[in-house]
C-alpha cells in the first residue's frame, strides 16, 4: 500500500517536470485596442508571468501583421506623455508578472498591414531570452473601453 502511493507519487512528479518547460511563461489575457481605419500603428497589452526558478527577459516580438513590434514604455512627465522604446527588453523575476497597459509598458505594432478591427484575433510571438518564441493571439477589444488605467485613447497616445 505505502509502496504504490510513492509510486504514484514519483509518478506525478513525473508529470509535472515534464509539462514545466512549456508552461514556465504565461502570457494572460492579450488583448489589443481597434484601430482608427487608416492607422499604421497599433498597442499591445496583457500580463506576462514567469513561472519559473530563474529570471527571463522579454526582447520584442514580431507578427505577421506588423513590420514589426517593439517594447514601449509611456510615461507621465508633467502634462505630457512621453514614450520610450525599450531597446534591451525587460526582465521579469521568477513569480513576477510584467503587466503591459495602457500609459505604462505596452508592445507597439508598427507599420500593420490592416487596421485593428473589433472582434479579431491577431497572432503575435514574444521572444524571451530563455523561453524563446511565444505565440500569443491578441483579441482586438473596441477603442475607448479599455478599462482600469485606459485613460488615453489608443491612437492619441501613440504619436510616433
Ligand atoms: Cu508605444
Amino acid at each position: 500500500m505505502i509502496r504504490q502511493l510513492w509510486t504514484g507519487l514519483a509518478f506525478v512528479t513525473l508529470m509535472a517536470g515534464a509539462a514545466w518547460p512549456a508552461a514556465r511563461i504565461e502570457i494572460g489575457q492579450p488583448w489589443s485596442p481597434a484601430t482608427p481605419p487608416a492607422a499604421k500603428v497599433g498597442a499591445g497589452y496583457g500580463t506576462i508571468t514567469n513561472h519559473g526558478a530563474a529570471a527571463d527577459r522579454l526582447l520584442g516580438g514580431s507578427s505577421p501583421i506588423a513590420t514589426r513590434v517593439e517594447i514601449h514604455e509611456l510615461r507621465q512627465n508633467g502634462d505630457t506623455a512621453e514614450m520610450r522604446l525599450i531597446e534591451n527588453g525587460i526582465e521579469i523575476a521568477p513569480g513576477g508578472t510584467l503587466e503591459l497597459q495602457p500609459g505604462a509598458y505596452h508592445l507597439m505594432l508598427i507599420g500593420l498591414s490592416a487596421p485593428l478591427t473589433a472582434g479579431d484575433r491577431i497572432p503575435v510571438t514574444l521572444e524571451f531570452e530563455k523561453a524563446g518564441p511565444i505565440e500569443a493571439e491578441f483579441a482586438i477589444r473596441p477603442a475607448g473601453k479599455q478599462g482600469a488605467g485606459g485613460h488615453h485613447d489608443a491612437a492619441g497616445a501613440h504619436q510616433h
